[in-house]
């Protein structure tokens, strides 16, 4: 079985659109020598998409959003729905991250109604599961995750599905999940699933130092990156993982 490995940057609500400007007239330089079998994603604030859009470069780079509403129209002050971001050249969507969860009161039940709207619309949604500090500590690590699969994936189709596996206790904190754990956990993930296809990421202070030694684990096929994706230097760095 051979699994699409995806790199994707996860721009969190950072970079106006002067500063994505700036950030892609040093990156696109950087990645024409990535190999064509790694797809290069930016998912990036909404009012970054048409700047990032108009600069794919050949389509060597593919264009993400961080959130998606359920329904195509409708009185949801503030939200967005799945045609209004494939009509601006979006493919990817991040669905569930922690943070949306943790601030925003999203739930494994919106999670879910979200990912098969990004579906429904040909987004490809970037599930986001993982365990808080607590949760490990109390051994819950399968059972928080098992819990987030189950519910959150619920009549979606995995082939147009990407996984990231986030241990909140990894992100931004510089503190890293090991390698080696992390591929386990995957390697549960991946047990869970009925389509052994699926693209499943880690993601939680990835950087171009920790790249090579995640991405030589077997059951990782990809990274999603928040901090270090900011720096053009840094995220070129990551794409261009051994
Ligand atoms: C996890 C990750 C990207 P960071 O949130 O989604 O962020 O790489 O900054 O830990």
């Amino acid at each position: 079985i051979v699994r699409k490995v995806i790199i994707a940057g996860n721009w969190k609500m950072y970079k106006t659109q002067g500063e994505a400007a700036e950030f892609l007239m040093e990156f696109i330089p950087e990645i024409d020598n990535v190999p064509e079998d790694r797809e290069v994603v930016l998912c990036v604030p909404f009012t970054d998409l048409t700047i990032v859009n108009k600069s794919l470069h050949g389509n060597r780079i593919r264009l993400g959003a961080q959130n998606v509403h359920w329904e195509d129209c409708g009185a949801y002050t503030g939200e967005i729905s799945a045609s209004m971001l494939t009509e601006m050249g979006v493919r990817y969507v991040i669905v569930g991250h922690s943070e949306r969860r943790q601030y925003f009161g999203e739930t494994d039940e919106t999670v879910n109604l979200r990912l098969k709207a990004a579906q429904n619309g040909g987004l490809i949604p970037i599930l986001c599961v993982g365990e808080t500090k607590q949760q490990r500590d109390a051994g819950a690590v399968e059972q928080t995750i098992f819990a987030q699969l189950d519910r959150g994936l619920e009549g979606v189709d995995l082939r147009r599905l990407v996984i990231a596996y986030e241990p909140i206790w990894a992100i931004g904190t510089g503190e890293t999940c090991e390698a080696i754990e992390a591929n386990r956990v995957i390697g549960i993930i991946r047990d869970r699933l009925s389509d052994p296809q699926v693209t499943i990421q880690y993601g939680g202070s990835v950087k171009p130092s920790n790249i090579d030694e995640i991405m030589a684990q077997p059951q990782i096929d990809g990274v999603l990156v928040g901090g270090a994706s900011l720096a053009a230097g840094d995220f070129a760095g990551i794409v261009n993982y051994k």
